[in-house]
């Protein structure tokens, strides 16, 4: 039996998280499925809702870690594949809080699992898409995954998004100490490591839905970051 750990990072997410998490358990009845949040001291609160939903509802099935301060988007995601590496998960999914990655995709995506070792959940093949973003916001997504791909000439089209499933072998190749970026290069990096060990990797069709609740963390300086990485996992990884 397939066992799936759902990664979840938050910062401040006090308005979605509740709502996110019953709708994963939800839309993923019929697989075997855990949660775990990644907290990093959202000042809102977060931790506390996620706390009192261990408690009340879901104990054994939604796990959380609470680390010291916002340590950013890569880290969040390397301690969750560490806590889940450890244990019996066959294969880890990452999703934000924000309901962008919708968990009604859930069931199709794992069961593509069956004969894939990575499933994109993408915005920039047949039937995918974004709703809700202005054309800045959407040339600087749609940009950013080009931009990856003619440096890294590597074939994923969308090479930014990070509603993913990785199967626990692939998580195993990748040597975290290593790890280049901070925040969302982080997503580029694991997709060309996981491309160049030679994995099966599928780009699933998704509707990306901006925010409804919440605030965005991206940031000028996040943004920057990710357009250097870029050339360094080019040349750090050849
Ligand atoms: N633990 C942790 N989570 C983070 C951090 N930065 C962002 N997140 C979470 O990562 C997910 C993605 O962040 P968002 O702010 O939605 O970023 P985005 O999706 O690129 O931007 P929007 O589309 O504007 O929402 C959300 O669940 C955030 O709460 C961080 O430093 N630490
Ligand atoms: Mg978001």
């Amino acid at each position: 039996m397939q066992k799936y750990l759902v990664i979840i990072p938050t910062y401040n997410e006090s308005t979605n998280i509740n709502d996110i998490i019953k709708e994963v358990f939800i839309h993923a009845r019929d697989f075997d499925i855990d949660i775990l949040v990644v907290d990093d001291k959202s000042p809102d609160n977060t931790a506390q809702i996620v706390k009192n939903l261990i408690k009340n509802n879901y104990e054994n099935k939604l796990f959380i870690l609470e680390r010291e301060g916002k340590l950013g988007l890569a880290s969040a995601y390397i301690s969750g594949f560490k806590w889940g590496m450890e244990k019996n998960y066959t294969a880890f999914i990452q999703m934000d809080a924000d309901f962008s990655h919708h968990p009604k995709y859930l069931p199709d995506m794992l069961t593509e699992m069956n004969s894939h070792d990575v499933v994109i959940g993408s915005r920039y093949v047949k039937n995918g898409g974004i709703k809700g973003w202005g054309i800045l916001r959407k040339l600087v997504s749609f940009g950013g995954s080009l931009y990856s791909r003619i440096i890294l000439g590597i074939h994923v089209r969308d090479f930014t998004g990070g509603f993913n499933v990785w199967k626990k072998k692939v998580v195993g190749t990748i040597k975290f100490d290593e790890i280049i970026s901070c925040g969302y290069s982080f997503q580029v990096e694991l997709k060309y490591r996981a491309q160049k060990n030679g994995f099966k990797m599928l780009e699933y069709p998704i509707i990306f839905e901006d925010r409804i609740r919440g605030k965005s963390k991206m940031s000028k300086k996040i943004f920057f970051e990710a357009v250097i990485n870029i050339w360094k996992i080019k040349f750090r990884l050849n």
